[in-house]
């Protein structure tokens, strides 16, 4: 679902002073949602400006140690005149300031009210998607991934740094995904850990482009199958997703190996 800023955000409310969560099967029955959520406005853009500041001298720094192994997966092989990252893990564990971000009570009341009460963020990216080439991410579900114990309690919020559109390579949706299975996914040999659904399934789905302005977020399940498009821009599309989990929920049978001590606590 894309609401707009003010229903989303009263429906939000009324939840919390009910004290109760928002399930995801309630969005699609009383919105015909499809497993995503729109708030086109949460944070000041002067706060996505001292973001952009951060990660770009996480980047620089991150460049400098970089060896040549990981540069073959963090290096953005799209943009042919410059050496860009295309992303870097775990802000919320590296950068005090993502730190702060994820705990954001505006962001987890959002959170909370779609997954329940009480999170930890357990894995966090930064998306750089630099202009002129920045590579698109293949379609996938996010539980995938995660194998979470409770598929119902896990949300990523995909926080817009710049404004998202689909010139520059914002995210897309297939509509009610979730309410589905997790599909096959596999790696090119190449990449092993980009993990996708076959693009001739993908072919046979609809994907919606779900822009997003500077400052706004994007919240999907993780059963909702997605992916970005390329940069076709001069524009960044710079993006943080925080993937949520609720405490009584862990990641049971993870595709990749995962790191325990990556979890944040955040309720
Ligand atoms: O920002 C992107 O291009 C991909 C984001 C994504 O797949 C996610 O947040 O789960």
């Amino acid at each position: 679902m894309t609401a707009n800023f003010a229903s989303q955000n009263s429906k939000t409310e009324n939840q919390q002073c009910a004290g109760k969560a928002v399930a995801w099967a309630d969005f699609v029955a009383r919105d015909k949602a499809d497993g995503h959520a729109t708030i086109r406005r949460l944070f000041p853009l002067e706060r996505m400006n001292e973001a952009i500041a951060n990660i770009s001298g996480w980047a620089e720094e991150a460049l400098a140690a970089m060896s040549e192994e990981k540069r073959r997966w963090y290096l953005d092989g799209g943009v042919a005149d410059a050496t860009v990252l295309r992303k870097l893990d775990n802000p919320h564990m590296n950068r005090p300031f993502f730190t702060a971000l994820a705990k954001d009570s505006g962001l987890v009341g959002h959170v909370e009210a779609l997954i329940g009460v009480g999170v930890s963020v357990y894995f966090s990216q930064i998306f750089f998607k630099p202009p002129h080439g920045g590579g698109p991410k293949p379609a996938h579900q996010d539980n995938f991934y995660f194998g979470p114990s409770d598929p119902e309690g896990v949300v990523t919020a995909w926080i817009a740094l710049d404004d998202a559109d689909e010139e520059n390579g914002c995210l897309r949706y297939a509509r009610a995904t979730q309410l589905g299975p997790v599909l096959p996914h596999a790696a090119p040999e190449s990449r092993p850990f980009d993990l996708q659904i076959d693009e001739a399934e993908v072919a046979r789905i609809e994907m919606r482009a779900a822009p997003v302005p500077k400052g706004g977020v994007s919240f999907h399940h993780g059963g909702t199958v997605h992916r970005s498009g390329d940069n076709r821009s001069n524009r960044w599309r710079r993006a943080c997703a925080f993937h949520y989990v609720r405490n009584d929920v862990v990641f049971a049978t993870p595709a990749l190996p995962y790191d325990r001590s990556l979890v944040l606590q955040v309720t």
